[in-house]
């Protein structure tokens, strides 16, 4: 039997150029944005508030003008694959049926739309082995139990036998052939899952704080960020065609998000095209938002293309949002022109305009974020290069309405949510910590029993941890147990160092990646806690450590306090001055730092903040408070610690015999002797824990 892609309604001309392309804005949208804009204001100034119904902008904005040919921007490759693809079918569609093992370049790009990437395993020599990787949409991170069900059994079924907990609050699926793709996809979307959108140039899931609080302000946060979801989500029915032959799967969307998106009041709209706000062209790059309450960044809010901000009033009634716009990480190495940025303050709105000022935000950068050169399309370039102030007032020109100034919030603060935790209304949750996101062997097969018996839904956490929500508590001791046997510890039997630490997949697997990160991380933070101990750090003191295989900065770790960032083979750049509550920016250290020279330059940094710091000083605010300069300096001068001055603890309490033998025995495990007597002290105490 032939496997079908597309529905009949999908057959796609051979020839691009005789493609039906159902918007009559197409080819003008790319051949000249800013010509466009302008059109559009003016045709918005034209009009008073009162006179301008929706009908006269529409047909203004979407009167057909001959692009002028002389002055055709130059466009990226991906744009024109784009604009030939009927809306994201063309060539994918032909290209899956082949009997090759991987997909041409157009069909590569395209099928990122659908939530899926190609491909190979760049430990492998010789001819290259083709497989897909799948990324879900979970807004919030949530995920049903059946959905969890299905992913633990894909992921043994069709891929490589693990699950990985992403960043975005999102599973990845890697190692999927193309042969069963179609069934893996369809698999997904019949336990209304979805991995529409979550990669490609749209907006990509939209996170919002995993704890399932029963909290007026969570609850509004969580219902913000899916309704944004929904407005953003593509229209087109190109994923629905592909994977389930045009069947609609979908759960009924709210009636404010419907009229939100159709909304055509201020020109933002192609009114007559399948993708009302995206056009053929979507958007000129990802886009990310992230929606909290005030004081909750758990969701590293200044990292979003948008960040939103439930505000709510003296009795907790949610009344509006704080906007933050342009916050985004990706960079290239030696090209200062690129660079990590924190979003700024846009303004605030009225709670039952926020789809509209979202709206307004996604087509300002629709419009104006460069599609010439992908190095510079996302929306903090645009930012950094009109300043605030501009960008505000063309945003309210698509909004139709002036911000107000954002409010004044609380001091930000980091949540993990790991351990347990009251939800408020009468149920328990159990944040668990995953090392780097990936769920396998006995920890996934425990946490696919407990999920099962006690038919539980999950989380996924920015941290790429889980909350296991909705538990009894008479469960709580028998689920406590079963995760300790199946090595999910609860927080306080974890390394802190692991505990906010993140690793994004680089090998073997990413096509980016220039240096390992989730595989090189363990021995990372071993050697890490190993020089915490020789220079007096207590366990119990932690630093935020990120580390990526490439500066495109997946696992954000310009926001860490001690970013890894991957620059050569074995080699890493050190990024310094983020902090525990992610509010700040890192600064690039040192460059071409190799693995093995790790220790020359974090022992005098080490030494010096635990000498040096003030009280409760984190490591990231005394590297700021210090300077590059005096870090430097540290670094170069550095003649190892001083005699009398290193704390090998084990030494103080063991005999000589016991530390010897333990000493014997931790170098064979590339551990110190007081490490490893910690850990075998720590496990003892949680097997006792656990009662095992
Ligand atoms: Fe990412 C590309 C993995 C979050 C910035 N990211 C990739 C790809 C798909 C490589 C590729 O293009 O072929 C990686 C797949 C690796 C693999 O084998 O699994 C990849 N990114 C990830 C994940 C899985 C990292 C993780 O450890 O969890 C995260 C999945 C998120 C999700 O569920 O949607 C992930 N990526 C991020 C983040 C963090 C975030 O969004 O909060 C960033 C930085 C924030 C930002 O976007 O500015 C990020 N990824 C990038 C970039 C650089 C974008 C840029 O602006 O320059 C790329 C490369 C690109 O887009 O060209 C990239
Ligand atoms: Fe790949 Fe680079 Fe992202 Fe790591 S940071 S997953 S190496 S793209």
């Amino acid at each position: 039997m032939t496997t079908s892609f597309g529905g009949a309604n999908t057959a796609i001309p051979k020839d691009p150029k005789l493609l039906r392309v159902p918007t009559s804005f197409n080819g003008l949208q790319s051949a000249s944005n800013s010509l466009l804009l302008s059109k559009r204001l003016h045709v918005y100034h034209s009009f008073s508030a009162s006179t301008a119904g929706p009908n006269s902008i529409i047909r203004a904005v979407s009167t057909p003008v001959k692009p002028d040919t002389s002055v055709q921007p130059k466009r990226s490759k991906v744009e024109i694959f784009k604009e030939h693809s009927n809306f994201i079918r063309y060539p994918l569609n032909e290209e899956l049926l082949t009997e090759a093992s991987n997909i041409n370049e157009a069909a590569t790009q395209l099928i990122k739309f659908h939530g899926s990437y190609q491909q190979y395993n760049r430990d492998e020599r010789g001819a290259k082995s083709y497989s897909f990787m799948l990324r879900t949409k979970n807004p919030c991170g949530k995920v049903s139990n059946k959905l969890y069900l299905v992913m633990d059994d894909l992921a043994d079924q069709f891929g490589i036998g693990t699950l990985r907990l992403t960043t975005r609050q999102t599973f990845q699926l890697h190692g999927v052939l193309k042969k069963d793709l179609k069934t893996v996809m369809s698999s997904i979307i019949r336990s209304m899952g979805s991995t529409l959108g979550a990669c490609g140039d749209l907006n990509r899931n939209v996170l919002a704080p995993a704890a399932p609080f029963a909290r007026k302000d969570y609850l509004f946060a969580q219902k913000t960020a899916e309704d944004i979801a929904a407005l953003l989500t593509p229209q087109s029915g190109f994923y629905y065609d592909m994977w389930v032959d045009g069947e609609k799967i979908l759960s009924a969307e709210p009636p404010e998000v419907v009229k939100a998106r159709n909304d055509n009041s201020h020109g933002t709209n192609f009114p007559d095209s399948a993708e009302p706000i995206y056009g053929t062209q979507f958007l000129p790059r990802k886009f990310k938002v992230a929606v909290t309450v005030p004081t909750d960044n758990s969701v590293d809010i200044f990292t979003n293309d948008i960040g939103v901000v439930v505000v709510s009033d003296s009795d907790g009634k949610p009344q509006g949002y704080n906007i933050y716009v342009g916050g985004g990480m990706g960079r290239t190495h030696r090209l200062e022109s690129t660079f990590p940025r924190l979003a700024e303050p846009l303004g605030y709105v009225p709670k039952e305009d926020i789809l509209y000022a979202v709206k307004a935000i996604v087509v300002t950068q629709r419009e104006n974020g460069r599609r010439d050169d992908r190095k510079y399309s996302r929306m903090k370039y645009l930012i950094s290069s009109w300043g605030i102030e501009k960008f505000r007032t063309v945003v309210e020109q698509y909004y139709g309405k002036k911000f107000e100034p954002c409010r004044e919030l609380p001091e930000w603060e980091f949540k993990s949510y790991l351990g347990w935790h009251e939800q408020g209304d009468g149920g328990l949750f159990c944040g668990l910590h995953v090392d780097s996101g990936r769920v396998k062997g006995t920890m996934k097969t425990t946490l696919r029993e407990i999920i099962e018996k006690y038919n539980l839904n999950v989380r996924i956490t920015p941290n790429q941890n889980i909350i296991l929500c909705d538990i009894r508590q008479a469960w709580k001791r028998p689920i406590t147990t079963a995760l300790a046997q199946g090595g999910l510890l609860q927080p306080r039997y974890v390394d802190p160092l692991n505990l906010t630490a993140m690793a994004c997949p680089a090998f073997p697997l990413c096509p980016l990646a220039i240096t390992e990160a989730e595989r090189g991380i363990p021995n990372i933070l071993k050697r890490v806690r190993a020089v915490f101990e020789k220079v007096g750090l207590k366990y119990n003191e932690s630093v935020v450590i990120r580390v990526t295989g490439c500066p495109n900065g997946c696992a954000r770790p310009y926001m860490a306090e001690l970013g890894l960032v991957g620059d050569g083979p074995n080699s890493y750049q050190i990024w310094l001055g983020g902090n525990p509550n992610q509010t700040s920016l890192a600064k690039l250290f040192k460059d071409k730092v190799k693995l093995h020279d790790l220790e020359n330059v974090l022992e005098p940094l080490f030494y010096n903040w635990k000498r040096k710091r003030l009280s409760k000083e984190s490591f990231g605010d005394f590297t700021i408070r210090t300077g590059t300069e005096k870090l430097q300096e540290m670094v170069d001068k550095w003649e190892g610690i001083p005699l009398g001055a290193s704390r090998y603890n084990l030494k103080l309490f063991a005999d000589k015999e016991t530390y010897e033998a333990m000493d014997a025995l931790a170098r064979l495990q590339d551990k110190s002797a007081h490490q490893l007597a910690m850990e075998v002290i720590r496990n003892y105490v949680a097997s006792q824990q656990s009662g095992k």
